[in-house]
């Protein structure tokens, strides 16, 4: 196993850009530096805290190169003891003391306003959210709920995350067992995820795209591979998905998809969901339209065949801790069950 899972890491990083449809030139910043809030921000809950990230290192960097050329200064004016000029302890320097308090004091009396306005900014969206979601935080991965009035058009996904752009999306935050906290740097802050507490976030893109987000509350051994993604698409494409993902999984009846779906049934039921069939699982991912997704796992690896059975077989191996046994099945039953996988679109 030791030589294949090798191999499979490295699957990962050479798959990775296949998954990614459009051309590295085409690709926009947010899929190249994803993690790069710094200089890269994509909409207004975010763009905000950027420039003021800006003005503080600006200032900062100022201040620093200032205070610098002045000790510079005053170290070479220095006139040794010896010189008959040198001067002893004066009184008259503590004028200077003032001035430099004083113009500290007001420098950082205007950043603590700014940040005040700042964080005023970004407190609410300036429209109301079109869309609700809640996620809740498990070890190691995310449930993700869109709420809708209408409980039959409410529906369930994990682990990845479409929003139509340019609109404000409000997101409900909650852990089912211990703190965790939901970061898409590029696009808002950090906000804990507390079990028995909803917290708030909304989340706005201008730009279509991927974003990467990220648990950024130490969560236990698999915290690091708590990852999630963010698709922001255009309003079209993002009803064509949310009009997929309310479907059911569809009934494909053959010899194959039958016996892998009596397999998953028996074995993976007490634990995931899928609609339209008996499994209603609710201690892990939403499995109705598993093709869907990009990733699996938390990120951890691309939803390609091949992984899902490595994933599936190995899990303990691949993500040591998880909440998913290693599972272990038959050759007969990994392709049958393979098969009723592939149905999952
Ligand atoms: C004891 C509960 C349990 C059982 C049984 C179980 N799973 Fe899981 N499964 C999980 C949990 C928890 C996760 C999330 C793990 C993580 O990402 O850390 C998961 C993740 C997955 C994923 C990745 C989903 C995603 O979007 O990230 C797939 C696919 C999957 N399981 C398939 C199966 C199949 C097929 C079976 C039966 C052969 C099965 N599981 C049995 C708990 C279970
Ligand atoms: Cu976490």
């Amino acid at each position: 196993m030791n030589g294949s899972k090798s191999g499979f890491r490295r699957g990962i990083v050479s798959n990775y850009p296949v998954l990614v449809t459009a051309p590295v030139s085409a690709m926009t910043d947010n899929q190249i530096a994803p993690l790069n809030y710094f200089l890269h921000s994509y909409g207004p809950a975010s763009m905000p805290t950027m420039y003021l990230g800006w003005v503080f290192v600006a200032l900062l960097v100022a201040i620093f190169v200032i205070i610098s050329l002045l000790l510079i200064w005053a170290v070479l004016r220095k006139r040794s003891a010896e010189d008959p000029r040198s001067v002893g302890r004066e009184d008259q320097g503590m004028q200077w003391i003032y001035i430099g308090t004083g113009i500290s004091t007001c420098i950082l009396f205007a950043l603590v306003i700014y940040t005040l306005i700042t964080l005023n900014a970004i407190s609410k969206p300036t429209q109301a959210p079109a869309l609700t979601l809640t996620v809740t935080g498990y070890d190691w991965w995310w449930k993700v709920e869109y709420e809708n009035d209408d409980p039959s058009r409410r529906f369930v996904t994990a682990n990845e995350i479409h929003i139509p752009i340019r609109q404000p999306v409000l997101i409900k935050l909650k852990s089912a067992d211990v703190i965790h906290a939901f970061w898409v740097p590029v696009l808002a802050g950090k906000t804990q995820m507390i079990p028995g507490l909803t917290n708030q976030q909304w989340i706005e893109a201008d730009v279509e795209g991927v974003y990467l987000g990220q648990c950024t509350q130490y969560c236990g051994v698999q915290h690091a591979h708590m990852g999630f993604e963010v698709v922001a698409q255009s309003e079209d494409e993002f009803k064509i998905w949310q009009d997929g993902q309310r479907r059911t999984a569809a009934t494909v009846f053959a010899v194959d998809v039958n016996a892998g779906r009596k397999i998953f049934l028996d074995r993976c039921a007490g634990c995931h969901t899928i609609r339209g069939t008996e499994a209603a699982g609710a201690h892990a991912p939403d499995l109705t339209h598993l093709k869907s997704r990009r990733l699996i796992a938390g990120g951890l690896v691309t939803n390609t065949p091949d992984h899902l059975v490595k994933w599936i077989t190995h899990a303990q191996e691949l993500k040591p801790g998880a909440r998913m046994p290693s599972m272990v099945l038959t050759e007969a039953e990994i392709s049958a069950l393979s098969a009723f996988l592939s149905t999952l679109n």
